[in-house]
């Protein structure tokens, strides 16, 4: 009996009323469901999309030309700020116009993703890294080292004249430029005929090299002689003989 009276209804019923303890469900649309998170998910969402947004367009005025890059800017804010007002003025719009709205919005963008794509910008910036010289350093020649070596293996200087060579170091290590006759004097670094000086990490010379008689010379880094090349010194007229044959006073 005792055992019996122990499971007696009241106490389960008791304890099923305890858990059937429940707010009422609203009878709500789907969205105010969410309400207890929103305060929190709105927000983290915005600044998601908006840091998003912001990206992928800096993707596409990085990847466009300069001018073009304004021009997607400037369209690309008056559009936003029209359509908007243009959506503010007609709240009646259907959701398939307010699509074809948000589409017109972002046409300058759709353009400029376009221009990105087929890369029209990359000529223009290979042009202007050309006409620096692959680097800010100029010269009758220009050497780039990185990674210990030279962006060259031939650099043709003009005989017979003053040369300047520009040594761009975009490397970690020190490096110099060092002219010799042949390969067996750059090895010994014997006779150079002309050594230059070391070139820190990150920075970059334009060495002055006194005129050279025409003819294939050999380069290296003093410092790193696996970084070598040949120099090919060219014209300065015939036999280069001109600046030391008796110009004036002529035949007595
Ligand atoms: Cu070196």
């Amino acid at each position: 009996m005792s055992h019996e009276e122990h499971r007696s209804e009241p106490s389960g019923s008791s304890m099923m009323d305890e858990v059937r303890i429940r707010v009422p469900k609203p009878n709500l649309p789907d969205e105010i469901k969410f309400n207890a998170p929103l305060p929190i998910l709105i927000p983290v969402a915005a600044l998601a999309a908006i840091a998003a947004i912001a990206f992928l367009f800096s993707r596409v005025l990085l990847a466009v030309p300069r001018e073009a890059a304004i021009l997607i800017a400037i369209v690309m804010a008056a559009n936003i700020l029209g359509g908007f007002a243009f959506a503010a003025l007609r709240p009646n719009l259907s959701r398939s116009q307010r699509i074809e709205l948000a589409m017109v919005i972002a046409y300058p963008l759709l353009i400029g993703i376009v221009i990105a794509q087929l890369g029209f910008g990359a000529p223009a910036e290979e042009a202007a890294a050309e006409a620096a010289g692959g680097s800010s350093v100029g010269g009758d020649a220009v050497l780039v080292a990185d990674n210990v070596t030279f962006d060259t293996d031939s650099i043709e200087l003009a005989a017979g004249k003053p040369q300047t060579i520009g040594l761009d170091n975009q490397d970690s290590a020190p490096h110099n430029l060092a002219i010799y006759k042949n390969a067996e004097a750059g090895a010994s670094q014997q006779g150079a005929l002309f050594q230059g000086e070391d070139v820190a990490p990150g920075s970059s010379t334009e060495y002055e090299v006194d005129p050279l008689d025409p003819g294939k010379l050999y380069f290296q880094c003093d410092i790193h002689p696996s970084m070598k090349g040949n120099v090919v010194v060219t014209g300065g007229g015939s036999g280069g003989s001109a600046k030391n044959s008796p110009a004036k006073g002529g035949g007595g």
